[in-house]
């Protein structure tokens, strides 16, 4: 059976070629849309793939800009950040290639039901779609597709999404701060740790929405990845990803759990300066050398070393019944 909460004119609810059950096709005009701070424009691609560190391959989707060139061609892992600024209305387009459904949720951002790309609650985009929403709070987020969505974002249909504060005009110009008037940070990365279970990459769009158990109950990881890179090795020396700073630096790590499984991660010697969660300043800061996290949580980390050293910053992957380390990404912090 198929649902349709919108008709649209002169148009078959139901259109494309994602056969499933459980979608909600139709893409409406925004409600009560204005002129927005900021836009970003998105499409889909369905034909990525992510090199991993055996030499193996898996199938990746995702997101890109359309406003960046290089059209379709173009298929970042993760997908490419929203970055913007407290108090903004931004727009995000959702603009489809091809005849599939897929949503954007802004995940931990508050916008009306019909700007949330909870599929099942408002709409699967078939068409195109602007997701309308204001940036209400600085802090670390993400975006994923909301379609069939145990599926969708296990193939890699997430991104940042980073909301700066309103820059102080007491600082000295380039100040950054974690959120007004938090504390500041000199540089900045993202580890968006999440596994990877080989044999879930290579079902179609709407696997399991008909009833069928194509076995999206039983995740069972090969990869462990950070950011979009093999965490076996290749996430030690990732630029971007790892780590090089002076003594005296301050370090923003923006850790997101972007997998299933609980995650504890170890910053290798280093101790975290923990400021904020889910895009929210914490009551009191604290310190820590590990984190445990559940799904899609973020914490926002400082780190100011003051000697020297390499230090490898590990994410395990823990059984959600068991507690059992499944697997382990690394990466590296290098202070000079
Ligand atoms: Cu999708």
């Amino acid at each position: 059976m198929k649902h349709s909460s919108y008709e649209k004119d002169g148009e078959m609810g139901g259109g494309g070629m994602m056969g499933g059950c459980y979608t909600y096709p139709a893409s409406p005009a925004t409600p009560g849309k204005v002129t927005p701070d900021a836009f970003f424009d998105r499409g889909v691609y369905m034909d990525g793939s992510m090199k991993m560190d055996d030499g193996k391959s898996v199938r990746i989707w995702g997101f890109y800009d359309r406003a960046a060139g290089g059209g379709m061609g173009s298929k970042p892992f993760p997908s490419p950040a929203i970055r913007v600024t407290e108090g903004q209305i931004v727009h995000t387009r959702l603009v489809m290639d091809m005849m599939m459904l897929h949503t954007i949720h802004h995940h931990g951002i508050e916008p009306s039901w019909q700007n949330d790309g909870v599929g099942h609650v408002s709409w699967d985009v078939d068409r195109q779609y602007t997701y309308q929403w204001r940036a209400s709070q600085a802090g670390t987020y993400f975006y994923h597709c909301h379609t069939n969505t145990v599926l969708h974002a296990e193939m890699g249909m997430y991104g940042g999404l980073i909301v700066d504060p309103r820059p102080d005009p007491n600082d000295p110009p380039g100040t950054k701060r974690v959120f007004a008037g938090g504390p500041a940070y000199d540089l900045e990365t993202v580890w968006a740790a999440d596994e990877i279970d080989p044999r879930w990459h290579t079902l179609g769009a709407d696997a399991g929405t008909c009833g069928a158990d194509v076995g999206l109950n039983d995740l069972n990881p090969k990869y462990f990845i950070i950011t979009g890179v093999d965490g076996a090795k290749s996430a030690l020396t990732a630029p971007g990803i790892a780590v090089q700073m002076n003594r005296g630096q301050t370090l923003l790590a923006r850790y997101i759990n972007a997998g299933y499984y609980p995650q504890r991660i170890r910053f290798g010697g280093l101790t975290a300066t923990v400021v904020a969660s889910d895009g929210r300043p914490l009551p009191r800061a604290f310190q820590a050398q590990s984190l445990e996290a559940s799904s899609a949580e973020r914490y926002d980390c400082l780190f100011t070393p003051t000697q020297a050293g390499v230090f490898d910053v590990t994410v395990e992957v823990l059984h959600w019944v068991t507690g059992k380390v499944l697997g382990t990404a690394r990466t590296r912090v290098t202070v000079y």
